[in-house]
């Protein structure tokens, strides 16, 4: 493809971009992420050579805006992990936005029926298809309008008690590549606390549903799985995207196990 060839951060032969995300998810495969909610270029750096398939930015609910993910995006130009961000709204002017800076894919949270979901759909599609704005800006990137639109991929969360009963519709929506669940969120529409929905099996009902959902139409289901140590729970669940590690998380997990490993030496010492 194109923006492979153009880039010089590229090797010959090596999986990029997209291209890391589909060969993860093929044949029933496992995406992992890496979750950047820190608005500092160190974190997607750190995140990709960590080897997660796909380096997530947090526009919801991190620290960064549309327009800072789309500035560490574009300085990702030719490296192995797929770009994925999750916009903070369901909004045609910042999925262009971080779209053009060259993502391959968004994750659109709140996402409560099947016209939501086409429009989060459209916004990632150009005419007649969508209603996309065409301007990449990211060097390399490809220059037609079929081979912008093959590289994108468009996930939206069903995290809502609306999301939960229009799984079906939302799941059938065309261009649709999978759904990722919020577990904290989705507890909350059940009437369980925000972490319940890490730490019980009280969201697993919700989640076969929209299991089923996706399965009826061959897309993929992700979650943020809160961690490595839930992925055997959530691929049980037939989760196949997981988001499961985060700057914040495991900057603060190192730090606590560092500070608690250097008390414990002067401990043993006096
Ligand atoms: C949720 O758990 O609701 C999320 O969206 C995770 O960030
Ligand atoms: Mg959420």
């Amino acid at each position: 493809m194109a923006y492979f060839r153009h880039s010089f951060r590229v090797k010959k032969g090596l999986v990029m971009g997209h291209e890391t995300l589909v060969a993860a998810l093929a044949n029933g495969g496992c995406a992992f992420g890496g979750w950047v909610t820190l608005n500092s270029e160190a974190m997607s750096g750190v995140m990709d050579r960590a080897g997660y398939d796909f380096v997530g930015f947090d526009c919801q609910h991190g620290t960064l805006s549309e327009a800072d993910a789309a500035h560490m995006v574009r300085r990702m130009a030719g490296v192995r992990a797929a770009t994925i961000v999750r916009v903070s709204a369901n909004n045609l002017g910042l999925i262009g936005k971080v779209l053009d800076a060259g993502a391959d894919g968004v994750i659109v949270p709140l996402v409560n029926n099947a016209e939501e979901a086409r429009q989060a759909v459209a916004s990632c599609h150009y005419p007649p298809n969508g209603s996309r704005s065409f301007g990449p800006n990211r060097p390399g990137m490809p220059t037609t309008v079929p081979e912008l639109e093959a590289k994108v991929s468009c996930f939206v969360m069903i995290e809502t008690r609306e999301g939960l009963a229009n799984a079906a519709e939302i799941c059938a929506v065309p261009g649709v590549a999978g759904i990722v669940i919020g577990p904290a969120d989705m507890s909350i529409a059940l009437g369980l606390t925000p972490v319940e929905g890490f730490t019980t099996d009280q969201i697993f009902e919700a989640l076969a549903t929209v299991r089923a959902a996706c399965e009826a139409n061959g897309i993929t289901l992700g979650i943020f799985a809160g961690g490595a140590a839930m992925v055997p729970k959530w691929y049980g669940q037939g989760a196949r995207l997981m988001i499961i590690g985060s700057d914040l998380g495991l900057l603060s997990q190192a730090a606590n196990a560092d500070m608690a490993q250097a008390k414990a030496h002067v401990t043993s010492l006096t």
